[in-house]
Protein backbone atom coordinates (compact mmCIF):
# COMPACT_ATOMS: atom_id res chain seq x y z
CA UNK A 1 0.00 0.00 0.00
CA UNK A 2 2.63 2.60 -1.06
CA UNK A 3 1.52 5.85 -1.32
CA UNK A 4 3.89 7.93 -3.26
CA UNK A 5 1.85 9.15 -6.16
CA UNK A 6 4.00 12.14 -7.97
CA UNK A 7 2.43 15.26 -7.70
CA UNK A 8 1.86 17.13 -10.81
CA UNK A 9 3.19 19.87 -9.14
CA UNK A 10 6.49 18.66 -8.06
CA UNK A 11 9.23 20.45 -8.29
CA UNK A 12 11.69 22.25 -7.16
CA UNK A 13 15.28 23.68 -7.31
CA UNK A 14 16.50 27.31 -8.24
CA UNK A 15 19.99 25.79 -8.65
CA UNK A 16 22.24 23.59 -7.04
CA UNK A 17 26.00 24.45 -6.16
CA UNK A 18 28.43 22.19 -5.76
CA UNK A 19 31.27 24.10 -6.49
CA UNK A 20 31.96 25.59 -3.20
CA UNK A 21 32.76 29.30 -4.29
CA UNK A 22 29.60 29.35 -5.98
CA UNK A 23 27.36 31.91 -5.20
CA UNK A 24 24.02 31.17 -6.48
CA UNK A 25 21.94 34.66 -5.94
CA UNK A 26 18.49 34.63 -5.29
CA UNK A 27 15.70 36.36 -8.00
CA UNK A 28 13.74 37.89 -5.42
CA UNK A 29 12.55 40.87 -5.34
CA UNK A 30 13.94 41.41 -2.13
CA UNK A 31 17.11 40.25 -3.15
CA UNK A 32 18.38 38.38 0.10
CA UNK A 33 21.90 37.69 -1.27
CA UNK A 34 21.45 34.33 0.09
CA UNK A 35 25.13 33.19 -0.20
CA UNK A 36 24.85 29.33 -0.56
CA UNK A 37 28.71 28.14 -0.23
CA UNK A 38 30.73 26.23 1.92
CA UNK A 39 32.44 26.49 5.07
CA UNK A 40 35.34 29.14 4.93
CA UNK A 41 37.33 26.79 7.13
CA UNK A 42 37.75 22.97 8.45
CA UNK A 43 39.47 21.44 10.96
CA UNK A 44 37.63 18.49 11.27
CA UNK A 45 39.37 15.49 13.03
CA UNK A 46 39.50 11.87 12.60
CA UNK A 47 35.91 10.58 13.41
CA UNK A 48 36.67 7.93 16.53
CA UNK A 49 33.10 6.64 16.69
CA UNK A 50 33.17 4.29 19.78
CA UNK A 51 29.48 5.17 20.46
CA UNK A 52 27.42 2.81 22.05
CA UNK A 53 23.92 3.70 20.24
CA UNK A 54 20.52 4.49 22.52
CA UNK A 55 19.16 0.82 23.31
CA UNK A 56 15.74 2.25 22.53
CA UNK A 57 14.27 0.49 19.16
CA UNK A 58 13.37 3.50 17.54
CA UNK A 59 15.78 5.52 15.71
CA UNK A 60 14.22 9.16 16.54
CA UNK A 61 15.56 8.29 20.09
CA UNK A 62 19.04 7.70 19.03
CA UNK A 63 18.87 10.99 16.76
CA UNK A 64 21.58 12.95 18.56
CA UNK A 65 20.34 16.22 16.54
CA UNK A 66 16.63 15.48 18.63
CA UNK A 67 18.12 13.71 21.84
CA UNK A 68 21.36 16.07 23.19
CA UNK A 69 24.70 13.45 23.48
CA UNK A 70 27.38 15.17 23.21
CA UNK A 71 29.87 11.78 24.01
CA UNK A 72 27.67 8.83 22.34
CA UNK A 73 27.22 6.67 24.95
CA UNK A 74 23.66 6.48 24.64
CA UNK A 75 22.41 8.14 27.54
CA UNK A 76 20.99 11.86 27.35
CA UNK A 77 23.12 14.91 28.50
CA UNK A 78 22.69 18.10 28.96
CA UNK A 79 23.64 22.12 27.67
CA UNK A 80 23.47 25.04 30.63
CA UNK A 81 23.44 28.53 29.07
CA UNK A 82 23.69 31.58 31.39
CA UNK A 83 20.88 34.44 29.93
CA UNK A 84 23.19 37.10 31.64
CA UNK A 85 26.82 36.32 30.41
CA UNK A 86 26.32 33.83 27.33
CA UNK A 87 28.71 31.32 29.52
CA UNK A 88 27.77 27.82 28.42
CA UNK A 89 28.43 24.61 30.37
CA UNK A 90 27.99 20.62 29.34
CA UNK A 91 26.74 18.46 32.07
CA UNK A 92 27.28 14.70 30.43
CA UNK A 93 24.75 12.48 32.57
CA UNK A 94 25.55 8.95 33.19
CA UNK A 95 22.19 8.27 35.84
CA UNK A 96 22.55 10.23 38.85
CA UNK A 97 26.60 11.25 37.94
CA UNK A 98 26.58 14.58 36.21
CA UNK A 99 30.08 15.04 34.84
CA UNK A 100 29.75 18.98 34.36
CA UNK A 101 32.67 21.09 32.11
CA UNK A 102 32.52 25.08 30.85
CA UNK A 103 33.15 25.56 27.31
CA UNK A 104 33.41 29.06 25.76
CA UNK A 105 31.13 31.86 25.65
CA UNK A 106 29.32 33.01 23.06
CA UNK A 107 27.03 36.56 23.02
CA UNK A 108 23.20 36.43 23.84
CA UNK A 109 23.04 37.83 20.20
CA UNK A 110 23.63 34.33 18.93
CA UNK A 111 20.86 31.37 18.52
CA UNK A 112 21.67 27.89 19.23
CA UNK A 113 20.37 24.43 17.63
CA UNK A 114 21.72 20.90 18.04
CA UNK A 115 22.71 18.87 14.95
CA UNK A 116 25.00 16.29 14.20
CA UNK A 117 27.64 17.71 11.51
CA UNK A 118 30.32 15.13 11.36
CA UNK A 119 27.90 12.05 11.51
CA UNK A 120 29.89 10.65 14.88
CA UNK A 121 26.77 10.47 16.98
CA UNK A 122 27.75 13.28 18.97
CA UNK A 123 25.65 16.55 19.52
CA UNK A 124 27.16 19.49 17.99
CA UNK A 125 25.91 22.91 17.90
CA UNK A 126 24.79 25.62 15.32
CA UNK A 127 24.79 28.94 16.35
CA UNK A 128 23.41 31.65 14.72
CA UNK A 129 23.52 35.51 14.87
CA UNK A 130 20.59 37.33 15.06
CA UNK A 131 21.70 40.47 14.52
CA UNK A 132 24.48 39.57 11.85
CA UNK A 133 23.58 36.33 10.51
CA UNK A 134 26.47 34.72 11.09
CA UNK A 135 26.58 31.13 11.43
CA UNK A 136 29.36 29.04 13.02
CA UNK A 137 29.29 25.21 13.96
CA UNK A 138 31.18 23.99 17.10
CA UNK A 139 31.97 20.19 16.81
CA UNK A 140 31.81 18.65 20.22
CA UNK A 141 33.48 15.66 21.56
CA UNK A 142 32.08 15.14 25.06
CA UNK A 143 32.82 18.36 27.14
CA UNK A 144 35.68 19.70 24.38
CA UNK A 145 34.76 21.69 21.12
CA UNK A 146 36.97 19.56 18.90
CA UNK A 147 36.45 21.99 15.93
CA UNK A 148 35.04 25.44 15.03
CA UNK A 149 33.77 26.44 11.63
CA UNK A 150 32.41 29.75 10.08
CA UNK A 151 29.91 29.39 7.76
CA UNK A 152 28.76 32.07 5.59
CA UNK A 153 26.85 34.63 6.50
CA UNK A 154 23.38 34.57 5.75
CA UNK A 155 20.49 37.73 5.86
CA UNK A 156 18.81 37.32 9.75
CA UNK A 157 15.61 37.60 7.79
CA UNK A 158 16.55 33.85 7.06
CA UNK A 159 16.28 31.10 9.91
CA UNK A 160 18.03 27.83 10.06
CA UNK A 161 16.38 24.44 10.76
CA UNK A 162 18.41 21.32 11.35
CA UNK A 163 17.01 18.47 8.94
CA UNK A 164 18.84 15.32 7.19
CA UNK A 165 17.45 15.63 3.73
CA UNK A 166 20.03 12.96 1.89
CA UNK A 167 19.75 10.61 4.74
CA UNK A 168 23.31 9.98 5.42
CA UNK A 169 23.74 10.85 8.97
CA UNK A 170 24.83 14.10 8.80
CA UNK A 171 22.85 17.24 9.51
CA UNK A 172 22.00 19.83 6.71
CA UNK A 173 20.41 23.10 6.98
CA UNK A 174 16.91 23.87 5.41
CA UNK A 175 16.43 27.92 5.63
CA UNK A 176 13.25 29.58 5.51
CA UNK A 177 13.14 33.51 4.55
CA UNK A 178 10.34 35.22 7.37
CA UNK A 179 9.51 37.51 5.50
CA UNK A 180 9.84 36.42 1.40
CA UNK A 181 8.64 32.86 2.28
CA UNK A 182 11.53 31.94 0.18
CA UNK A 183 13.24 28.58 0.91
CA UNK A 184 16.93 26.90 0.28
CA UNK A 185 18.70 24.05 1.41
CA UNK A 186 22.34 23.47 2.52
CA UNK A 187 23.45 20.08 2.02
CA UNK A 188 26.32 19.43 5.05
CA UNK A 189 29.32 16.90 4.30
CA UNK A 190 31.99 16.66 6.95
CA UNK A 191 30.78 20.16 8.20
CA UNK A 192 31.14 21.68 4.74
CA UNK A 193 28.17 22.87 2.41
CA UNK A 194 28.38 20.87 -0.53
CA UNK A 195 25.50 21.86 -2.06
CA UNK A 196 22.75 24.72 -2.37
CA UNK A 197 19.98 25.04 -3.65
CA UNK A 198 16.48 27.26 -3.28
CA UNK A 199 13.53 25.20 -2.91
CA UNK A 200 9.77 26.30 -4.00
CA UNK A 201 8.69 29.30 -2.03
CA UNK A 202 5.62 29.37 0.59
CA UNK A 203 3.81 32.05 1.66
CA UNK A 204 4.69 33.08 5.09
CA UNK A 205 1.46 31.96 6.79
CA UNK A 206 2.38 28.54 6.39
CA UNK A 207 4.45 27.36 9.53
CA UNK A 208 6.48 23.82 9.46
CA UNK A 209 8.10 21.04 10.99
CA UNK A 210 10.36 18.42 10.25
CA UNK A 211 9.30 15.05 10.11
CA UNK A 212 9.54 11.71 8.47
CA UNK A 213 6.31 10.80 6.95
CA UNK A 214 7.80 7.52 4.23
CA UNK A 215 10.52 6.24 6.73
CA UNK A 216 13.42 6.71 4.09
CA UNK A 217 15.52 8.19 7.10
CA UNK A 218 15.24 11.25 4.88
CA UNK A 219 13.60 14.62 6.39
CA UNK A 220 10.43 15.30 4.99
CA UNK A 221 8.54 19.11 5.66
CA UNK A 222 4.88 18.75 6.89
CA UNK A 223 4.02 22.49 5.90
CA UNK A 224 0.76 23.24 8.09
CA UNK A 225 -1.43 26.76 7.53
CA UNK A 226 -2.74 27.40 10.83
CA UNK A 227 -5.25 29.95 10.29
CA UNK A 228 -6.89 27.94 6.66
CA UNK A 229 -6.48 24.91 8.35
CA UNK A 230 -4.48 23.54 5.22
CA UNK A 231 -2.10 20.71 5.35
CA UNK A 232 1.23 19.87 3.09
CA UNK A 233 3.90 17.57 2.75
CA UNK A 234 7.02 17.78 0.90
CA UNK A 235 8.76 14.48 0.80
CA UNK A 236 12.57 15.70 0.27
CA UNK A 237 15.73 13.77 -1.03
CA UNK A 238 18.34 15.48 -1.35
CA UNK A 239 17.29 18.95 -3.13
CA UNK A 240 14.40 17.46 -4.70
CA UNK A 241 10.90 17.95 -3.16
CA UNK A 242 7.70 16.29 -4.16
CA UNK A 243 4.70 18.27 -2.92
CA UNK A 244 1.17 16.49 -2.13
CA UNK A 245 -1.87 18.30 0.35
CA UNK A 246 -2.88 15.88 2.73
CA UNK A 247 -6.83 16.75 4.87
CA UNK A 248 -7.21 19.83 5.99
CA UNK A 249 -7.81 20.19 9.83
CA UNK A 250 -9.42 23.22 11.90
CA UNK A 251 -7.32 26.32 13.03
CA UNK A 252 -8.28 25.17 16.67
CA UNK A 253 -6.13 22.05 16.25
CA UNK A 254 -2.40 22.19 16.99
CA UNK A 255 -0.27 18.77 17.04
CA UNK A 256 2.61 17.06 17.89
CA UNK A 257 5.35 15.16 16.21
CA UNK A 258 5.67 11.18 17.30
CA UNK A 259 6.00 7.85 16.14
CA UNK A 260 3.01 6.03 18.01
CA UNK A 261 3.19 2.97 16.11
CA UNK A 262 6.65 2.41 16.22
CA UNK A 263 7.54 2.09 12.25
CA UNK A 264 10.07 4.77 12.13
CA UNK A 265 7.50 7.04 10.23
CA UNK A 266 6.75 10.09 11.77
CA UNK A 267 3.03 10.01 13.26
CA UNK A 268 0.73 13.66 14.50
CA UNK A 269 -0.63 13.89 17.75
CA UNK A 270 -3.86 16.38 16.67
CA UNK A 271 -5.16 18.44 20.46
CA UNK A 272 -8.05 20.46 20.01
CA UNK A 273 -6.98 23.58 22.10
CA UNK A 274 -10.36 24.69 22.74
CA UNK A 275 -12.07 21.40 23.67
CA UNK A 276 -9.04 19.32 24.60
CA UNK A 277 -10.10 16.38 21.92
CA UNK A 278 -6.94 14.60 21.01
CA UNK A 279 -6.88 12.22 17.59
CA UNK A 280 -3.61 10.51 16.29
CA UNK A 281 -2.73 10.35 12.55
CA UNK A 282 -0.59 7.47 12.19
CA UNK A 283 1.22 8.59 8.90
CA UNK A 284 2.27 6.06 6.00
CA UNK A 285 3.68 8.67 3.10
CA UNK A 286 0.60 10.86 2.36
CA UNK A 287 -2.14 8.00 3.83
CA UNK A 288 -3.02 7.95 7.46
CA UNK A 289 -5.13 5.88 9.68
CA UNK A 290 -6.66 8.22 12.40
CA UNK A 291 -7.47 7.30 15.68
CA UNK A 292 -9.10 9.18 18.64
CA UNK A 293 -7.98 9.79 22.37
CA UNK A 294 -9.54 10.94 25.45
CA UNK A 295 -10.55 14.02 25.89
CA UNK A 296 -7.57 16.24 27.91
CA UNK A 297 -9.07 19.58 29.44
CA UNK A 298 -6.62 22.27 28.19
CA UNK A 299 -4.24 23.09 30.95
CA UNK A 300 -2.61 19.57 29.83
CA UNK A 301 -0.03 20.19 27.50
CA UNK A 302 1.30 17.11 26.02
CA UNK A 303 5.06 15.92 25.12
CA UNK A 304 6.15 12.55 23.78
CA UNK A 305 8.96 10.08 24.78
CA UNK A 306 8.96 5.80 25.48
CA UNK A 307 8.60 5.20 28.74
CA UNK A 308 8.64 1.58 28.32
CA UNK A 309 11.09 1.39 25.84
CA UNK A 310 8.89 -0.39 22.94
CA UNK A 311 9.51 1.70 20.14
CA UNK A 312 6.26 3.31 20.05
CA UNK A 313 6.14 6.79 21.41
CA UNK A 314 3.92 7.59 24.44
CA UNK A 315 2.55 10.23 25.50
CA UNK A 316 3.55 12.54 28.71
CA UNK A 317 0.67 15.25 29.68
CA UNK A 318 1.62 17.74 32.05
CA UNK A 319 -1.27 20.01 33.53
CA UNK A 320 0.27 23.54 33.93
CA UNK A 321 -2.21 24.89 36.06
CA UNK A 322 -2.13 22.04 39.08
CA UNK A 323 0.88 20.67 38.53
CA UNK A 324 -0.24 16.97 37.94
CA UNK A 325 1.50 14.78 35.52
CA UNK A 326 0.42 11.06 33.71
CA UNK A 327 1.42 9.37 31.06
CA UNK A 328 -0.38 7.49 28.07
CA UNK A 329 1.51 4.73 26.88
CA UNK A 330 1.01 4.12 23.74
CA UNK A 331 0.14 1.16 20.71
CA UNK A 332 -0.39 3.11 17.48
CA UNK A 333 -3.90 5.01 17.97
CA UNK A 334 -4.48 3.10 21.11
CA UNK A 335 -3.84 3.78 24.27
CA UNK A 336 -2.73 0.68 26.56
CA UNK A 337 -1.93 2.02 29.99
CA UNK A 338 -2.20 5.55 31.83
CA UNK A 339 0.37 6.15 34.26
CA UNK A 340 -0.06 8.28 37.42
CA UNK A 341 2.92 10.13 38.58
CA UNK A 342 3.40 12.34 41.23
CA UNK A 343 2.39 15.86 40.87
CA UNK A 344 4.71 19.08 41.56
CA UNK A 345 4.46 22.11 41.30
CA UNK A 346 3.96 24.06 38.24
CA UNK A 347 7.18 26.13 38.77
CA UNK A 348 9.02 22.82 37.43
CA UNK A 349 9.74 22.62 33.52
CA UNK A 350 10.05 19.10 32.13
CA UNK A 351 12.46 18.09 29.47
CA UNK A 352 12.41 14.59 28.54
CA UNK A 353 15.32 12.23 27.65
CA UNK A 354 17.22 8.98 28.49
CA UNK A 355 19.66 9.67 31.43
CA UNK A 356 20.78 6.20 32.11
CA UNK A 357 20.48 4.20 28.94
CA UNK A 358 18.32 1.94 29.00
CA UNK A 359 15.90 2.79 26.27
CA UNK A 360 13.54 4.50 28.28
CA UNK A 361 12.80 8.23 28.83
CA UNK A 362 13.06 10.09 31.71
CA UNK A 363 12.04 13.03 32.63
CA UNK A 364 14.63 16.26 33.75
CA UNK A 365 12.81 18.91 35.72
CA UNK A 366 13.98 22.34 36.09
CA UNK A 367 12.69 24.45 38.66
CA UNK A 368 13.52 27.74 37.69
CA UNK A 369 12.46 30.08 40.92
CA UNK A 370 14.30 27.58 43.49
CA UNK A 371 17.21 27.10 41.21
CA UNK A 372 16.52 23.09 41.44
CA UNK A 373 16.61 19.80 39.70
CA UNK A 374 15.52 16.87 39.69
CA UNK A 375 15.29 13.46 37.63
CA UNK A 376 12.73 11.20 37.17
CA UNK A 377 14.21 7.87 35.87
CA UNK A 378 10.90 6.23 34.49
CA UNK A 379 9.94 2.38 33.63
CA UNK A 380 6.73 2.42 32.59
CA UNK A 381 4.50 3.68 34.89
CA UNK A 382 7.35 3.52 37.97
CA UNK A 383 9.61 6.66 38.64
CA UNK A 384 12.50 6.94 40.96
CA UNK A 385 13.48 10.26 41.77
CA UNK A 386 16.80 12.15 42.36
CA UNK A 387 17.90 15.05 42.64
CA UNK A 388 20.74 16.61 41.34
CA UNK A 389 22.99 19.61 41.52
CA UNK A 390 21.32 23.18 42.11
CA UNK A 391 21.86 25.90 39.39
CA UNK A 392 21.40 29.46 39.81
CA UNK A 393 18.23 30.86 38.10
CA UNK A 394 19.74 32.76 35.36
CA UNK A 395 20.91 29.40 33.53
CA UNK A 396 18.50 27.94 31.28
CA UNK A 397 18.92 24.10 30.30
CA UNK A 398 18.50 22.47 26.89
CA1 LIG B 1 25.97 11.11 26.93
CA1 LIG C 1 4.59 5.83 12.79
CA1 LIG D 1 6.27 3.14 24.32
CA1 LIG E 1 15.89 5.82 31.10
Amino acid sequence: MSSLIKSPSTNTVLSTSTNLNDVVSNKSALNTDLHLTGASQSGLQENNVSATANQNPNPTFSDVSNFIDFNGDGKNDKFWRNTQTGENTIWLVDNTNIDAGSISAIGLEWDLQFADFNADNKTDILWRNTQTGENLIWLIDGKSITSEIALDRIDPTWSASIVDFNGDNSSDIFWRNNQTGENAVWIIENSNVTTAAFLETTDISWSFSIVDFNGDGKSDIFWRNQTAGENEIWFVDGTDTSEFSLSDVDSQWNYTLGDFNGDSRTDLLWRNETTGENTIWLMNGILFLSGSLDNLDASWKPSVGDFNGDGQTDIFWRNEVTGENTAWLMNGTEKTTSAFFPSNDPGWSPSLGDYNGDGKTDVFWRNSQTQQNDIWFVDGTTITEAQISEVSTEWVVY
